[in-house]
């Protein structure tokens, strides 16, 4: 129990000696692209990093107007990528994809995040 406690502590004091480092960060690009408006809703998350990503020490969080959105299935594709299933349907409206991984040799826990829009076609 106090193991677990310490853990999660080492854990958040990771993420904010991250926080507090230089610019640098490992993204390189995303699907939906960083800041870019989508005319359909996208289905999936797909994050390109500078090194291959650390799956089992990486998360992905999809936030937008109904909250947090379900996600399935976080994985690599082997192309320095960290990619994801979103399980809801996206509506209209303003999202940010938060993202904490480790890549390549690098020790650091990185973690950053990007917005992008919906904004439907009617058909
Ligand atoms: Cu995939």
């Amino acid at each position: 129990m106090a193991l677990r406690i310490l853990a999660g502590f080492a854990f958040l004091t990771l993420l904010a000696g991250c926080a507090t480092n230089s610019a640098y960060t490992p993204l390189l690009r995303a699907e939906p692209a960083i800041d870019s408006v989508q005319s359909r809703a996208p289905r999936t998350l797909r994050l390109y990093f500078d090194a291959l990503p650390n799956v089992d020490v990486s998360n992905l969080v999809l936030r937008g107007p109904a909250g947090d959105y379900n996600l399935r299935g976080l994985h690599t594709m082997a192309a320095d990528d960290l990619m994801i299933e979103i399980l809801d349907p996206l509506t209209e409206g303003d999202y940010v994809v938060e993202w904490v991984t480790r890549v390549g040799e690098d020790p650091v826990l990185h973690q950053g995040s990007f917005g992008f829009k919906v904004d439907l076609q009617d058909n």
